[in-house]
């Protein structure tokens, strides 16, 4: 027991720094009394609550989950053409290697680098199948935390999808920041970004949103893309690509993956996260891919055989119905044809969606300036609203978003935006 009396207990508190308990008064029938409640998730933590009320208006606009202008959760045709293509094969239900699906991996390392790329030629990336692009994130930050020698800092933009910093945190990484958004044009702080990447210490790691960056939805330009390149460069600094919307900022898979391409051609060994959650909706399925893009193929196999010595003990390996679906659809090519559709389809409502959104906040007054509601891309809106006005359009419209005054685009049809205008406009007047 006085072993137990001095033991720490490490409380994970999202985006928190966790902070240490000393437990306190153990026995069988209270083994976590020291364990302390920790918020609800920043994002997911909205859904939870958008559950709980009983408004027939609510609208959750928190998780980025594409939704058809019903309101409905959307699953692609191509997938359900995929499952049963699946299912008529009768496929056995065996272990997948600890990499993932083979098919898989490349189909995946091919839609994000583009089939012909050198890379791919001379076998020197290593792609394996991971859980989604946040289990990417993390066998990436594992990775970087065991073997990058060079330097422990990981420098996001500033604001950054809120679970990068407990992804990397807790790999053991130290996370620091360079500008990325001008709160007074609503857009990309190209300056102040290029300002402080020059001054990034070498060998740091720095994460790029590949397209569509969450939470701001402002990507850089493709010129402006080629002076952070070159920066990147000067500074030598290891570049980790998220790429979690590929598909969804333009509508075009290859004009999404041009910012990753470009990098690679100017010589960067990148690290590269991917998600099939949003571009195939198959948000629930858990599919994924992390790269890692080496100097040839003799490092790629060594940096294979440890990555496949990471993932080992957390998941032996990796499931497999996700990837079978994203296979089936990456190389049939009619049901790649149909998705290319959809994920067009996907991007082009949530533009109109945008249009609607600042015409109607037009319509019902209001004087400020919306444009960047349009200018935006990908699923999210970064309204502008003030953290106090968030918490009154939640609890007066029953409209919940996160408190940095996101929307996912993906959550507004037609028939619920002009109540959203309403809202919007009712609390920034
Ligand atoms: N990277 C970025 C930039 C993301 O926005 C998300 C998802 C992921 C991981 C990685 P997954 O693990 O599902 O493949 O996605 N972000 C959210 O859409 C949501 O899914 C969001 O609402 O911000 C989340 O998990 O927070």
């Amino acid at each position: 027991m006085a072993l137990l009396k001095s033991t720490k207990v490490f409380v994970c508190l999202g985006n928190i720094t966790p902070s240490v308990g000393v437990m306190s008064a153990r026995n069988s029938s209270s083994w976590w009394g020291g364990v302390q409640m920790g918020p609800p998730d920043p994002i997911l933590g909205v859904t939870e609550a958008f559950k709980r009320d009983t408004n027939p208006k609510k609208m959750n606009l928190g998780v980025g989950a594409y939704r058809d202008d019903q309101g409905k959760p959307f699953v692609l045709s191509c997938v359900r053409k995929a499952e049963a293509l699946i299912a008529a094969k009768q496929l056995d239900k065996e272990y997948l290697p600890i990499g993932g699906l083979g098919e898989f991996t490349k189909a995946c390392a091919q839609l994000a680098l583009g089939a012909d790329n050198e890379v791919l030629k001379s076998g020197r990336n290593i792609t394996v199948q991971t859980i989604s692009g946040t289990g990417s994130l993390r066998i990436g930050a594992n990775f970087l935390s065991r073997f990058h020698g060079g330097s422990r800092d990981v420098y996001l933009p500033k604001p950054s999808w809120g679970n990068h910093t407990p992804i990397f945190r807790d790999a053991g990484m130290q996370l620091k920041a360079y500008r990325y958004y001008d709160p007074s044009t609503c857009g990309f702080d190209f300056n102040g970004a290029l300002e402080d990447i020059s001054k990034i210490p070498e060998q740091s790691v720095i994460l790029l949103h590949a397209c569509a960056h969450n939470p701001t939805g402002v990507d850089p330009r493709p010129e402006q893309w080629k002076e952070i390149s070159d920066i990147v460069k000067k500074r030598n600094l290891l570049v980790f690509f998220d790429m979690a919307y590929q598909g969804f900022a333009s509508g075009d898979i290859d004009r999404d993956a041009w910012a990753v391409r470009y990098f690679i051609e100017q010589g960067h060994n990148i690290l590269l996260s991917q998600s099939f959650a949003k571009n195939m909706g198959l948000y629930g399925e858990r599919v994924g891919g992390f790269s890692v893009v080496c100097k040839d193929n003799e490092e790629a196999k060594r940096v294979e055989s440890q990555l496949k010595i990471l993932i080992r003990p957390i998941y032996s390996n990796p499931p497999m119905n996700g990837a079978r679906i994203a296979t089936t659809i990456l190389n049939t090519p009619d049901l790649r044809a149909i998705w290319l559709e959809e994920v067009h389809g996907m991007a082009n409502r949530i533009i109109k969606m945008r249009e609607q959104l600042a015409a109607g906040l037009k319509k019902n007054g209001s004087t400020h300036n919306w444009q960047h509601v349009i200018d935006q891309i990908g699923m999210f809106c970064f309204t502008g609203l003030k953290p106090e006005q968030v918490e009154r359009i939640t609890k007066e419209f029953s409209v919940y978003m996160t408190k940095d005054g996101r929307i996912s685009m993906a959550g507004v049809s037609s028939g619920n935006v002009e109540y959203l205008a309403e809202a919007i406009h009712a609390v920034s007047k």
